[in-house]
């Protein structure tokens, strides 16, 4: 399988992140991704090609262009202000306050366009993201050309992202942009199968009323995980897209079965739907070493899914890169479902 791989994404480097009101050290670093190379190498899994540039235009179809000028520029205002260090919000409009006027402060803006203080704002998290995004694009272009399926090696991730504010480590939405091109392509059916350790909110937001895109995720419960307030299983899309939004939150620690029983339940929807494109965001932090998840997925587990999802047998399937945080096992646990997937 071919990887477009974004050698940009070491410009987002954060080396600290909140928890807990403390700064502890940041979980979403670039090594991650250097793992995740060095892994595709060794494995002989396939050409590593570079994006091209396809401009701003493919974002802005997921992305209100306001926020996307605001990341652009946030970290340059964030310096002239004399700020040290990286960037973080620490205000947000909740109930009862306004959405509607965007505020001249900067700290105001930061809220307005983010859901936590979780994920840090470095001096190039936008031009690792922007990159990130046109990565997303060359692998889609793969798998709609003869290849039909293809992995994006890209960090940060995505699907937590919505269409006006960065969260989760994510600050534009990788999948979304992909499959809003798919559809601006001719395609007329696009999935998207999240199974990352969280869920995705952002992906389910951008697509919830809409039947052209199905959103189908099994994660942590929101209960209890990150990111709290959305992944409810009765969550099922509205409007012209009710019926087309699918969650399975599972309790942390839930067993390897029951994962893989909440994934076929998943995929029957999926295969009723018969979606032209399946993207897979592809979160490993469901990894039982993962240090901030609660999953307990291994090597073989990994196999399995990927052997899973060939079965499944979508026409095209790109592979995007999500979660997954032990850093050093990340690039043997993607392997693992590529390879299977290839098997
Ligand atoms: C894309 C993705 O996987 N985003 C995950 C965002 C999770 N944000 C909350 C992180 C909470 C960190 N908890 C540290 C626990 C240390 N024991
Ligand atoms: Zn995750």
């Amino acid at each position: 399988m071919k990887t477009v791989y974004n050698e940009r994404h070491g410009q987002h480097a954060a080396t600290h992140e909140f928890f807990r009101g403390r700064l502890v050290p940041a979980f979403e670093v670039p090594a991650r991704a250097d793992y995740v190379l060095k892994a595709l190498q060794d494995a002989r899994l396939g050409e590593i090609l570079s994006p091209v540039d396809r401009g701003l235009a493919p974002l802005e179809r997921v992305h209100a262009p306001a926020y996307l000028r605001f990341l652009q520029g946030a970290f340059a205002e964030w310096r002239a202000l004399g700020g040290e260090g990286d960037a973080f919000p620490a205000v947000w409009p909740v109930r009862t306050l306004r959405t509607d006027v965007e505020p001249k402060s900067f700290a105001a803006r930061m809220g307005l366009y983010s859901m936590d203080s979780g994920t840090p704002l470095t001096a190039g998290s936008w031009d690792a993201a922007y990159w990130g995004a046109q990565a997303s694009l060359a692998g889609l272009d793969i798998a709609l050309g003869e290849e039909k399926t293809a992995y994006v090696l890209t960090r940060p991730p995505g699907h937590h992202a919505g269409a006006d504010f960065f969260g989760g480590y994510c600050f534009v939405n990788n999948a979304a942009v992909a499959a809003q091109a798919a559809l601006d392509a001719g395609l007329q059916k696009v999935a998207i199968l999240d199974v990352d350790y969280h869920h995705g909110n952002g992906t389910q937001a951008i697509f919830y009323e809409r039947a052209d895109v199905l959103y189908a995720s099994l994660h942590g419960d929101p209960q209890t995980e990150y990111p709290f307030f959305l992944g409810h299983a009765d969550e099922r899309g509205a409007g012209t897209g009710l019926g087309f939004n699918a969650n399975e939150p599972l309790p942390a620690g839930c067993s390897n079965e029951a994962w893989f029983a909440a994934l076929e339940r998943l995929l029957a929807r999926l295969a009723d739907y018969a979606p032209e494109l399946l993207i897979v965001s592809l979160g490993v932090d469901t990894y039982g070493g993962d240090p901030i998840s609660h999953f307990k997925l291994d090597r073989p587990e990994f196999a399995a899914l990927g052997r899973r999802l060939a079965a499944f047998g979508a026409p095209r399937t790109l592979f995007l890169q999500e979660g997954g945080y032990a850093t050093e096992a990340i690039g043997l646990n993607v392997v693992a479902v590529l390879q299977g997937f290839e098997s």
